[in-house]
C-alpha cells in the first residue's frame, strides 16, 4: 500500500481541526504507539444524516468488508481491519478519527473517469513536447469547489450503482452540467457521450486515494478509467460546462508538473504511459 501524505495534511479541510502529527514511522497499525492521540472529529455536514452518510457506530451495525444491503463495504486492497467496532485505514494512521467529511465508516468508493485525446496544432497535427518529443495528452479537468484545486471529475459510486455507470453520470454532472439540463438537453448529451463511455476504457487504476478527507477510519477509493477520444471528433467537440461541485472545467495538457488533487496525477502518468505519450 501507498504512504499516505495528503490524508495527514496538517488542517483537516474545511474545518479548523489540526491532525495530530504523524511521522513515517509510525504510520503503520502494527507499529506501537501509546502517545498517540488522534483528534475526533466527524464534520456538521455529516452528523446531519444526509442520505449519503452512515449513521453513528453504535446506533447501526454494519457489516465491514462485505456488501452490506447495498453498500459495498469491501475495499479494493483486501480485508481491512476493525477495531472496537471502528474499520482501520489499510494505509495507516492520519492523525484524526472519526469520518471527518466521509459519510461512510471504512472505504468510500468512487470512480474517475479520465477523458483525453491528443493536443493538435491548427494543421490538425498532433502536437510533441519539444523535450519528451512524445505526443502531448490533453484531458478534461474541473476545478473543485471545495478547495479549489484542478482534478478528474470523479465522485462516489452510489448504493448499487455499477462503476461504468458512475464513470458517466459523474463525467456528466461535473463537465456537462448534465443536472441543470433540461431532460431532451440530457438525453442528446448522453447520445454523444454513450459510444465513448460504452467502450471499454482503459482502467488506470484501483485502489486507495492519498485524499485530504481521510481519517484513521474512513477513506477513499477509486477505480481510474480512461476514455480515449483518438481522432478528436467524439467528446472533444462537446461544449464544456461545470456543474455540480465543478467550479470550472476545460482542457489541460498533461504533463509531470501539473499539480492535481489527491493521487490524481498519479493516475495520469500511468495514462501516458499506457498511450506512449509525453509525461
Ligand atoms: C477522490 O475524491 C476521488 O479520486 C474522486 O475524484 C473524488 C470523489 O469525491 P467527490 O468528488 O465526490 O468529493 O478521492
Ligand atoms: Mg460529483
Ligand atoms: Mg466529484
Amino acid at each position: 500500500s501507498v504512504a499516505h501524505v495528503k490524508a495527514r495534511c496538517p488542517q483537516y479541510p474545511g474545518s479548523e481541526t489540526r491532525r495530530f502529527p504523524v511521522p513515517d514511522d509510525k504510520l503503520k497499525w502494527e507499529t506501537k504507539w501509546a502517545d498517540y492521540k488522534p483528534v475526533n472529529y466527524t464534520a456538521p455536514s455529516v452528523l446531519k444524516k444526509p442520505s449519503w452518510a452512515d449513521p453513528d457506530i453504535g446506533s447501526f451495525s454494519p457489516h465491514f468488508n462485505s456488501l452490506d444491503g447495498s453498500v459495498d463495504r469491501r475495499s479494493h486492497l483486501g480485508t481491512y481491519g476493525v477495531d472496537q467496532g471502528k474499520p482501520l485505514n489499510p494505509c495507516g494512521r492520519t492523525g484524526l478519527n472519526g469520518r471527518g467529511l466521509l459519510g461512510r465508516w471504512g472505504p468510500n468508493l468512487a470512480a474517475d473517469p479520465i477523458v483525453t485525446r491528443w493536443k493538435r496544432d491548427s494543421a490538425g497535427q498532433r502536437v510533441l513536447n519539444a523535450r519528451s518529443e512524445l505526443p502531448v495528452l490533453q484531458f478534461i479537468s474541473i476545478k473543485r469547489k471545495d478547495c479549489g484545486e484542478w482534478a478528474i471529475p470523479g465522485g462516489m459510486v452510489d448504493p448499487g450503482e455499477v462503476v461504468s455507470l458512475t464513470l458517466q453520470r459523474e463525467f456528466s454532472e461535473e463537465a456537462l452540467n448534465s443536472l441543470k439540463a433540461s431532460p431532451k438537453e440530457k438525453e442528446k448529451l448522453q447520445e454523444r457521450i454513450t459510444r465513448l463511455f460504452k467502450s471499454p476504457g482503459l482502467q488506470v487504476y484501483k485502489g486507495y486515494v492519498d485524499d485530504p478527507r481521510n481519517t484513521d477510519n474512513s477513506w477513499m477509493e477509486t477505480v481510474a478509467v480512461n476514455f480515449h477520444d483518438e481522432t478528436g471528433d467524439s467528446v472533444s467537440e462537446l461544449p464544456l460546462q461545470a456543474g455540480d461541485d465543478a467550479g470550472h472545467v476545460c482542457w489541460i495538457d498533461i504533463d509531470s508538473a501539473v499539480s492535481l488533487y489527491a493521487s490524481h496525477s498519479q493516475f495520469l502518468k500511468t495514462t501516458t504511459k499506457e498511450r506512449h505519450a509525453h509525461w
